[in-house]
């Protein structure tokens, strides 16, 4: 009906300005790699994590990395809401081991809309990184969990899950990417 803006003529909700956009491939910066967070950047950080929780959840994704909304630094959040995980801020990840078994899963990634293809990677890994407080932490993940930390902590060096697959599918995803985004034009 005109005029029904939403539910119940509720009012119209205002943008969120905590909101960032991401950055879709091919873009330059999507293939940099990110620097590490010092002491100086502690501001940065704090004020850039609930942006990037922000920007995730609205998405919606289950990962989300500073270089995908143009910020280089190596600073990721991951939250796969299901039941008993918990969101989490990761500043300098560092992958200290993976597991010989390996996984294959299906991914997707909010720099590459609507694209989605089966991602071979180690089924266990280990992460060392600092917390939002700045607070050395270390955790271990498998599955889907261990999928999604690897996937971030790439995009930190300017890897793509794309690259994970041959060249032939890897070309054949962005070249329907780069399609789709001429078809609709924003
Ligand atoms: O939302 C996302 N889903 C996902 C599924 C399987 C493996 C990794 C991911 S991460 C992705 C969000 C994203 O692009 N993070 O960088
Ligand atoms: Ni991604």
């Amino acid at each position: 009906m005109m005029g029904m803006s939403s539910a119940l003529l509720a009012p119209r909700e205002a943008p969120d300005s905590s909101l960032l956009s991401i950055l879709i491939a091919p873009h330059a910066q999507l293939r940099a790699r990110a620097r590490p967070v010092r002491e100086g950047d502690g501001e940065t950080v704090r004020a850039l994590l609930p942006r990037l929780f922000a920007t995730m959840y609205q998405a919606p994704g289950i990962g989300l990395a500073a270089p995908q909304v143009s910020v280089g630094l190596r600073v990721a959040v991951v939250d796969l809401q299901l039941d008993d995980t918990a969101p989490i801020a990761l500043v300098n990840p560092e992958i200290v081991a993976l597991s010989d078994e390996l996984a294959t899963r299906e991914e997707g990634c909010l720099s590459l809309p609507g694209q989605y293809a089966d991602v071979t990677r180690p089924n266990r890994v280990r992460v060392r990184y600092l917390d939002a407080a700045g607070v050395r932490r270390e955790i271990e993940a498998e599955g889907l969990f261990a999928a999604c930390l690897q996937h971030e902590i790439d995009h930190l060096d300017g890897v793509l899950f794309v690259d994970h697959l041959s060249a032939l599918k890897r070309n054949m995803i962005l070249r329907r990417l780069a399609k789709e985004q001429r078809q609709k034009p924003k």
